[in-house]
């Protein structure tokens, strides 16, 4: 296998979890590159389901390197339970299984009371974050006074930092947003704690990977949120705070592209979105509550109801083009089972104009309806389907359709959560 890339291609929670898990049998490192724990990614093993928030989905196959790459932001309180959740199921019993890149941003205390509280204060316009301090800790990774790995693992250096910012992030909170100061010597000790267990996997992903590629080795770059979710590339300002699009797994490790092969795209067979922001193809009747039922459609992180609406194609070619896939896995296609018609939307209409192409001005795209073209359901279940050949008719033209409008070549379609029930197709 060559080096891949996984980006989910929507809003997140295509199934990136299930997927990467399948490729991983291949792999021989699986590396998260970007985000923190607002990601949730599911597996589901025979009947145990386990949602990994911070730890690359490979974790659970024994033998394949797990590594947390430089363009993580991780919350130490998050990993360890984490951890400690894997090791009491039988995962992770060698801790050289996982590595964890030292420049790696750690979230603070502050950077979660920070999220919550400009949330609130945003009141309607919130962005609907996870409310886990990712955008704030990113801010401070931007503004060049994060606290990275090596700082945390190095006691006076750690005390420096916190004496540096804490007056600030104090100021911030008590006087600005009125919430409750955070007190120095509790966190110092605190976090003093977590040093000692994080620096068992301090590492460079970057030399580590460098090592592995000229060793012939094959890795796996496991993408969290979506590409519509990039802090660049996304529905700005509804977006996470990181680079979510597949060149996100050069910074967030430090490789080169040209060490990337493939990039495959994960999108479900209908559109999800978690928060606000623009969602042209949303359905907001009882279609929409027909997919949040049949798809399970919470959040894996905050257990938020997910907004549901029909495959987008114009926001699909925008990811197929930002992370330049050369294939597209689409998944949970059995949640459209007893739909009679399903519907796809091939470009927008704005203020009489038929846009193909995905705006990438906000205040356009607030404005756009969809264009739909109309397909038949297949109304039976196909969740035992394990070739292209045993899906009906119409669950095939459906999925010939999405290649067609996408442009993207499919590569896996799977029809249920479980490992198996999954059609590869190259
Ligand atoms: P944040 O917390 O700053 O990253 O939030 C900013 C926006 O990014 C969205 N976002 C997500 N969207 C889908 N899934 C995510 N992970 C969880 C899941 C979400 C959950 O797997 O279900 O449990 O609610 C995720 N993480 C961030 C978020 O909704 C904001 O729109
Ligand atoms: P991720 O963030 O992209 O990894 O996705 P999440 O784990 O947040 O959400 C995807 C959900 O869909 C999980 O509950 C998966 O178990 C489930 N899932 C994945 N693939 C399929 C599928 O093909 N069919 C069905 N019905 N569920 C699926
Ligand atoms: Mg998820």
């Amino acid at each position: 296998m060559p080096n891949i890339v996984i980006v989910g291609a929507q809003w997140g929670d295509e199934g990136k979890g299930k997927i990467v898990d399948i490729y991983t049998e291949y792999a021989d490192d699986v590396i998260r590159f970007q985000g923190g724990n607002n990601a949730g990614h599911t597996l589901v093993v025979g009947e145990e389901k386990t949602i990994l928030h911070l730890i690359p989905s490979g974790i659970l196959h024994p033998g394949k390197r797990c590594v947390i790459g430089n363009g993580v932001v991780l919350d130490p309180r998050v990993f360890i339970k984490e951890i400690d959740g894997l090791k009491a199921k039988g995962y992770l019993h060698d801790d050289s299984q996982l590595v964890i890149d030292g420049n790696v941003h750690i979230i603070m205390p502050w950077h979660t009371a920070i999220d919550l509280a400009r949330e609130e204060a945003r009141g309607d316009r919130k962005i609907g974050t996870t409310g886990r301090g990712i955008g704030p800790a990113y801010e401070d990774k931007v503004g060049r006074r994060g606290i990275r790995l090596n700082d945390l693992v190095r006691p006076d250096v750690f005390a420096r930092k916190v004496d540096e910012v804490l007056p600030e992030k104090n100021f911030l909170l008590e006087k600005f947003f009125g919430k409750a100061p955070l007190d120095r010597q509790a966190i110092i000790d605190e976090y003093g704690k977590y040093a000692e267990i994080l620096g068992r996997y301090q590492g460079c992903a970057s030399t580590l990977l460098d090592r592995e590629i000229r060793a012939g080795r094959n890795l796996l770059f496991e993408g969290a949120q979506g590409a519509l979710l990039d802090i660049d590339h996304g529905t700005y300002p509804f977006v996470t705070s990181s680079s979510t699009v597949a060149g996100g797994a050069c910074i967030g490790t430090g490789i080169g592209p040209r060490h990337i092969d493939q990039v495959i795209g994960i999108s479900k067979a209908y559109v999800t979105r978690v928060g606000s922001g623009p969602f042209p193809t949303e359905l907001e009747d009882e279609t929409g509550d027909a997919l949040r039922k049949a798809g399970q459609e919470f959040g894996s992180t905050t257990g938020r109801p997910r907004r549901c609406g029909w495959f987008d194609a114009v926001a699909l070619r925008e990811a197929v083009r930002t992370s330049g896939l050369t294939g597209l896995a689409i998944t949970k296609l059995d949640v459209l089972n007893a739909m009679e018609t399903i519907k796809i939307c091939t470009g927008y209409s704005w203020q009489g104009e038929l846009l193909e192409d995905f705006p990438r001005d906000f205040e356009i795209l607030r404005e756009c309806k969809p264009v739909y073209e109309q397909m038949d359901g297949w109304c039976s279940d196909i969740s035992s389907a394990r070739s292209l050949d045993e899906l009906p008719a119409a669950a095939r033209a459906y999925l010939d359709r999405l290649a067609e409008v996408t442009g993207c070549p499919l590569v896996l379609v799977s029809v249920g959560p479980r490992r198996d029930q999954t059609i590869q197709i190259s």
